[in-house]
């Protein structure tokens, strides 16, 4: 965990110089606002927190940036994290957001608790396909390919099928639109149920760095598909973090795992004390 926040630390310390100011005596709520969408919590979401500090603790409150983490730390802690669940997990979100190194990641993560499967079901690439394989072999889980099949339900259907623990369905990114991306994901969820009995255990990629975009991401997928948790990646690059509240403030999902760089070992349990520690300082 300590690593986690240093890393963390280093990525956000742009974030964190202008947060800074609001530790002062002197600032005014247009500094703060402005600190606030700066840090990537958005308008809407930066008016929302400050009217409710303007009326929990008055015009001049003495400490902004404390009682701002405290706040925060609440609003993350309120919606608790879940636990991988065994069974099927499936990975979905929009193109070049990380789901590929995702599943590889977390593979890796589960594999000290139960024998996993990775699972290809992108049938539209064979680049895919190809890079999950490498990917499995590296993090040394077994690979299920959909080699042959036209259909990405249909792999999920015989993978759901198969003795592991944890069998983690990778997902296409790139479809036509974002209508039939989510169909897809639905039709896939739906042929895991009809192979197991369960329903998989649903994970939503966002990539960090597109700022605002990846809440209506968020509000879109979860509006065709029961979104257990979210993955948030490359937090690492030019991501600066906020919007990481108002996501789950508005979808009241937890976020399970961050992606810190690109090497196997850089999915780590999402801490919200952590999180607001490194963005804050
Ligand atoms: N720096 C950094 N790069 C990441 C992280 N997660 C993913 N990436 C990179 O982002 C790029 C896209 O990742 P993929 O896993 O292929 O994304 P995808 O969602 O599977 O993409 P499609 O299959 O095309 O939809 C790759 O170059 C990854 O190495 C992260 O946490 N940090
Ligand atoms: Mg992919």
């Amino acid at each position: 965990m300590k690593n986690f926040l240093s890393r963390l630390q280093r990525a956000f310390s742009r974030t964190r110089e202008n947060l800074s100011l609001l530790e002062g005596q002197k600032f005014s709520w247009e500094d703060a606002e402005e600190a606030l969408i700066a840090a990537d919590f958005g308008i809407s979401f930066t008016e929302e927190l400050l009217n409710y500090l303007k009326n929990e603790y008055g015009e001049n409150p003495v400490a902004l940036k404390s009682i701002l983490k405290t706040r925060i730390k609440e609003l993350l802690s309120s919606v608790p994290p879940r636990e991988i669940p065994r069974g099927v997990i499936l990975i979905t979100g929009v193109n070049g957001s990380g789901k590929t190194t995702t599943a590889a990641k977390l593979a890796l993560f589960l594999k000290d608790r139960g024998k996993v499967l990775l699972v290809a079901a992108d049938t539209f690439r064979a680049a895919a396909q190809e890079q999950l394989e490498k990917l499995a072999s590296s993090v040394g889980v077994d690979f299920f390919s959909g080699k042959g099949y036209s259909d990405p339900a249909a792999v999920a259907f015989d993978a759901a099928r198969k003795p592991y623990d944890y069998i983690i369905v990778d997902t296409a990114g790139r479809l036509h639109t974002k209508e039939n991306l989510m169909k897809e994901a639905v039709k896939i969820k739906n042929s895991v149920i009809k192979a197991s009995g369960n329903s998989p255990f649903t994970l939503l990629v966002l990539d960090g760095t597109i700022g605002q975009n990846s809440i209506t991401q968020a509000e879109e997928f979860s509006r065709s598909l029961e979104i257990d948790g979210l993955v948030i990646t490359k937090l690492d690059g030019t991501s600066r973090g906020g919007v990481i509240v108002p996501i789950v403030r508005n979808l009241k999902i937890p976020v399970l795992f961050v992606g810190i760089g690109e090497g196997m070992e850089d999915l780590v349990p999402f801490d919200p004390s952590s999180f607001v520690e490194a963005l804050f300082g």
